[in-house]
């Protein structure tokens, strides 16, 4: 199963490195997905020599990009394209559910600043609903976290503090994430200003505006754009 949902990534990756060009200046995922777009687009700027930059959307991308001979530049003006990975793909809307890799502000920021912001996932993220699998990352401030999660409890989320090894996780930016649960029937509009109205969130994995594209690539190495 796992080599199924690899075949995927890759071949969904290989479809979004095609729309690379010379000149372009290229927003890089987190994940593992995300992870093949950037090793494949690495062989293609060592085989042709495309001149691009490249922009990361957090410090294991960055390092990846980097090993791989890619031009790291800031995030600074607009950016031609930026492929990413996702935890969910709402089929019909695109609306995505972001951020269990951790990286969900600098995700955002990335996008948000695309022309062009293309998705790329294997088959089991597709989803009739927002939240039917996935949890909800939030990302928040340290400085008032228990406060801030109380917040986000009384808007029915449930919220779980993330942890590694023990500790709270922390973000690459400095924050803490709550990893939340969507009820059933509950709008995402509603839920994403709700809880942009909380003061100690910094940011939220729904990323709602429908992204431009989505590639979706299954175990024999088919894809489908969405
Ligand atoms: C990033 O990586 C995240 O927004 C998402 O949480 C995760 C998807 O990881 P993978 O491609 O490994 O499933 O895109």
């Amino acid at each position: 199963m796992g080599t199924d949902f690899e075949n995927g990534k890759r071949a969904a990756a290989r479809l979004a490195v095609g729309l690379v060009e010379s000149g372009m200046r290229v927003g890089l995922g987190t994940g593992s997905t995300a992870a093949h777009f950037i090793d494949q687009l690495g062989a293609r700027v060592r085989a042709e020599g495309l001149d691009i930059e490249c922009v990361a959307t957090s410090d294991l991308t960055a390092a990846r990009a980097e090993f791989l001979g890619l031009r790291l530049v800031p995030l600074d003006g607009s950016l031609d394209l930026a492929v990413d990975g996702a935890d969910e793909v709402e089929f019909g809307t695109l609306r995505l559910i972001k951020g269990l890799g951790g990286a969900l502000l600098r995700e955002k920021l990335v996008a948000q600043s695309a022309r062009r912001f293309v998705v790329i996932a294997d088959r089991s993220k597709l989803v009739t609903r927002l939240g039917a699998h996935s949890k909800l990352p939030v990302e928040i401030v340290r400085h008032g976290a228990d406060r801030t999660c109380a917040r986000l409890a009384e808007l029915d989320l449930a919220p779980v503090l993330r942890a590694n090894a023990g500790s709270p996780f922390v973000s690459d930016g400095g924050h803490f994430i709550a990893d939340c649960t969507m009820p059933k029937g509950i709008v995402p509009e509603a839920v994403e200003s709700a809880l942009r109205s909380i003061a100690g969130v910094v940011g939220t994995g729904l990323f709602l505006s429908g992204s431009a594209c989505a590639i979706i690539g299954y175990p024999d190495g088919s894809t489908r754009q969405f």
